[in-house]
């Protein structure tokens, strides 16, 4: 018994050491599989999922993810005026509340490109997207068959927000593919007969393991 008591301790002093060296550069052999998914699903149109590689995982310091998209039909940002100019372009989402409610919420949706749409919410459809996040660090990158977004934020910006070890998470990709046609998808499958992120059943709780 005292041999297994002892693993656990050792193994999280690990993890957590090589946890704090994920570099924030669109390259992921720093990622072990924390919280892993594969395929993000569009229940509305193609009522299929596609090929998105995400993971999460957070130290003491920090909220660490990951997608890994496969996009066929990359959007170009022709003429960028503000953060609404990325409101038809390929982008991943991840949105964050600490109440099922989404009294309060908050998302970044991050381009190909490095471009950021973050915003403040609250439920129903109230958005200021000239909130920005304080902490949100980021890096995108092309591959040959679509895009990486590594980023973070920081654990005291989420504990601004009411989020200590658990929350209410949506993980979502756009994908636009001539001109305004596109598919939304979605970790969870929210309760609307059309794509809407914006409601309380798009999101999942979400328990930080640590
Ligand atoms: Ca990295
Ligand atoms: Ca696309």
């Amino acid at each position: 018994m005292n041999a297994d008591n002892k693993e656990p301790t050792s193994k999280l002093a690990i993890q957590e050491t090589a946890m704090e060296s994920i570099a924030i550069d669109a390259a992921l052999e720093d990622w072990e599989q924390y919280n892993y998914l594969h395929g993000l699903m569009d229940p509305w149109k193609l009522k299929a999922k596609d090929d998105t590689h995400f993971d999460f995982t957070t130290t003491p310091k920090y909220f660490y993810f990951y997608f890994k998209a496969k996009d066929t039909t990359p959007t170009k940002i022709i003429d960028y005026v503000n953060e609404r100019s990325l409101l038809y372009q390929d982008r991943v989402e991840l949105f964050f509340s600490s109440t099922k409610e989404l009294d309060e919420y908050y998302g970044a949706e991050i381009t190909p490109q490095g471009k950021v749409l973050d915003f403040k919410a609250h439920f129903p459809r109230d958005i200021d997207h000239s909130w920005n996040f304080q902490t949100l660090d980021f890096a995108s990158k092309n591959t040959d068959d679509g895009y990486i977004v590594e980023g973070r934020i920081s654990r005291k910006e989420l504990l601004s927000f009411g989020i200590v070890n658990s929350l209410y998470m949506g993980i979502f990709r756009a994908d636009f593919h001539g001109g305004r046609k596109v598919n939304w998808h979605t970790r969870t499958l929210p309760d609307s007969p059309k794509a809407d992120f914006h409601i309380p059943s798009a999101f999942e709780k979400t328990v930080f393991r640590q």
